[in-house]
């Protein structure tokens, strides 16, 4: 649903959305194989659902300035300007801020890295932390009795979060859905776990909140009008609320056997998943082809130290079997530089990965983000380092080159072209001849890179071209970073990643490095 709020008059808002910092996880080197149609990663759910929020007398402008930037005339024409982002885009947020300002624009900046870190946003005009809620609508009373700049920063605070049941559609018809390499749904917001490095229970809650599996469906039906074919479920873990994921599935099954599988289905989720055989049993059924899950570390005792027991309620071989048993290919984010990492700690990853046969891992090294237990306890122990030439703002246990030493080993190893054929290899065996045979899917078209590859399962292939692994892929290690998707990728091409790592050469000059928060300011 829309506000609430109700008017006094019209406004005219632009939203803009900042670039990403090029990297691994956006696949950006990857675009130009799909003949230009392919601009950016993923369409930016947070400010879309904003977008749709507001009132309908209202004007909206879109620009994802990972597709196109946005112009002095788009500046021009608004009234107001909303930006979103993560830390990383924290550059990029405040030139867009700049940008605005030079028109005379007012800028409310929300999304996770204001939520998170309002200080790193001096210059913004209005702050809106937290999620759509009481905030939003003391921010739009603010902009519909207010004009141009206030002569100080305002904060709204969300107190009261907007039940999920009351989020709107976000507001696809403001985009061109297709220039995505994914699209992308929410179902929830929350995680109960607190591993020590996340920052997702403080800024999300530790209660799972839901949309219901009706507007899930709605939104479904929007996305695949505007001609997506594969989804990303961005929830932190979704099964957060396993019953809630267990009541979700069927409504998901009967939509994809109504509209003959148009969509392929990928998500976060945490390893104890595995322990569900049910809701496996489901997501296989509803055309789930790749789970993301934080693995992070084989070693038992540092799953332990950084609270990330989940992890360990059966063997982790065993876990990704499963999975893959279901046809669900993992994708594994992990992290070196724990606190109870030692000198044999890479060895005992690259054996993992050999064992699990995991084709895709996110390999970070641990990076501290504000509000998370992690940067409490650095902290307080002294060991946050604000040098903006580290990898890290984590001084750590074992000697630093040392650290970043094992990290580009464990990259350069994992991602030899022999390792990674040699682990899609196995998933050809072991995982895709396990998806569902879902009616719609031997007659859909060619598949979007190469006609001869089928469109749905046993089509795998990841398409990476990486330029700079280095200052970009850090860690937060945990259920996110979307590779879920590649169920439809295609060519394998690290060989760049490699140079990079072996080398140990940023590609990236130092002044456009992506650092998050820490940087000094
Ligand atoms: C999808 C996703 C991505 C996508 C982004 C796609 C996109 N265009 O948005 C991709 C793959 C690019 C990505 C990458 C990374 N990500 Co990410 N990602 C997510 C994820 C899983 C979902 C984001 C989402 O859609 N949420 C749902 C929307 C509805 O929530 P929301 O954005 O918070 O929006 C709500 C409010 O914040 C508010 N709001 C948002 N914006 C605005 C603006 C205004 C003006 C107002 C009024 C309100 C408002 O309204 C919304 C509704 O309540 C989140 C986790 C999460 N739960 O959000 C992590 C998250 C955002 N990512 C994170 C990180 C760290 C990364 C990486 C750095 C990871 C890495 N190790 O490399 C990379 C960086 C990539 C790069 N090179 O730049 C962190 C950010 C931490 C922070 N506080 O900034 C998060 C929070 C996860 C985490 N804790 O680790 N990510
Ligand atoms: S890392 Fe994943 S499981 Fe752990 S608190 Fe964050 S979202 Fe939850």
């Amino acid at each position: 649903m829309r506000t609430p709020y109700v008017p006094s008059r019209a406004r005219r808002i632009l939203c803009v959305y900042p670039r990403y910092a090029k990297s691994f996880g956006t696949f950006q080197y990857s675009y130009p194989f799909f003949g230009g149609r392919v601009r950016a990663f993923m369409p930016p759910q947070g400010l879309l659902t904003v977008a749709a929020y507001l009132p309908e007398s209202w004007q909206v402008r879109f620009v994802d300035e990972n597709a196109r930037a946005a112009t002095t005339s788009d500046f021009g024409w608004a009234d107001a300007v909303f930006v979103s982002g993560m830390h990383i885009q924290r550059g990029h947020i405040n030139d867009v801020i700049a940008r605005a300002h030079a028109q005379g624009r007012p800028v409310a900046v929300g999304g996770p890295s204001p939520s998170g870190c309002p200080e790193y946003y001096p210059e913004a005009d209005m702050l809106h932390l937290g999620e759509l809620g009481d905030g939003t609508e003391r921010l739009l009373e603010y902009l519909d009795t207010h004009d141009g700049r206030p002569p100080r920063q305002i904060r709204f605070e969300t107190v009261e979060r907007l039940p999920m049941a009351d989020f709107p559609v976000p507001a696809y018809s403001l985009i061109w859905l297709r220039q995505y390499f994914i699209a992308s749904i929410q179902f929830s917001s929350g995680c109960p776990y607190a591993c020590e490095f996340c920052d997702i229970p403080a800024l999300y809650g530790r209660n799972p909140r839901l949309k219901t599996p009706e507007q899930v469906l709605r939104e479904l039906d929007e996305i695949v009008a505007a001609g997506a074919v594969s989804v990303y479920f961005v929830d932190d873990n979704f099964i957060a609320n396993q019953r809630a994921a267990q009541e979700l599935l069927p409504h998901l099954i009967e939509w994809q056997v109504r509209n003959r599988y148009p969509l392929r289905f990928a998500c976060e989720a945490t390893l104890n998943i595995a322990m569900n055989e049910r809701v496996l049993a489901l997501m296989r059924s509803a055309g789930f082809n790749t789970l993301f899950c934080g693995i992070e570390t084989p070693e038992p005792h540092a799953l332990r130290a950084i609270s990330k027991d989940q992890n360990l309620c059966m063997p982790m071989l065993e876990a990704v079997q499963r999975l893959n048993a279901h046809g669900l290919e993992v994708v594994a984010g992990i992290i070196l530089g724990l606190d109870t990492d030692g000198p044999e700690t890479a060895d005992h990853i690259l054996d993992f990965i050999g064992a699990s046969q995991i084709p895709v891992l996110t390999i970070n090294i641990l990076y501290a983000l504000p509000k998370t237990p992690l940067w409490g306890r650095l902290e307080r122990e002294g060991r946050l380092s604000f040098d903006g030439h580290r990898e890290s703002n984590v001084v750590f246990l074992q000697p630093y080159d040392a650290v970043v030493a094992a990290w580009k080993r464990c990259i350069a190893e994992a991602y030899t072209p022999e390792a990674v054929y040699r682990r899609f290899a196995h998933q050809t065996v072991h995982t895709f001849p396990h998806r569902g045979d879902s009616p719609g899917r031997g007659q859909s078209p060619p598949h979007p890179l190469h006609p001869r590859l089928p469109r749905g399962s046993g089509g795998i292939v990841v398409l990476f071209a990486v330029r700079d692994i280095r200052s970009h892929v850090y860690a937060v290690g945990h259920c996110r970073l979307t590779l879920g998707l590649l169920g439809h990728a295609l060519t394998l091409k690290v060989s760049s990643a490699r140079r990079a790592a072996s080398r140990g050469r940023p590609t990236t000059p130092p002044s456009r490095r992506p650092w998050p928060c820490g940087r000094p300011s």
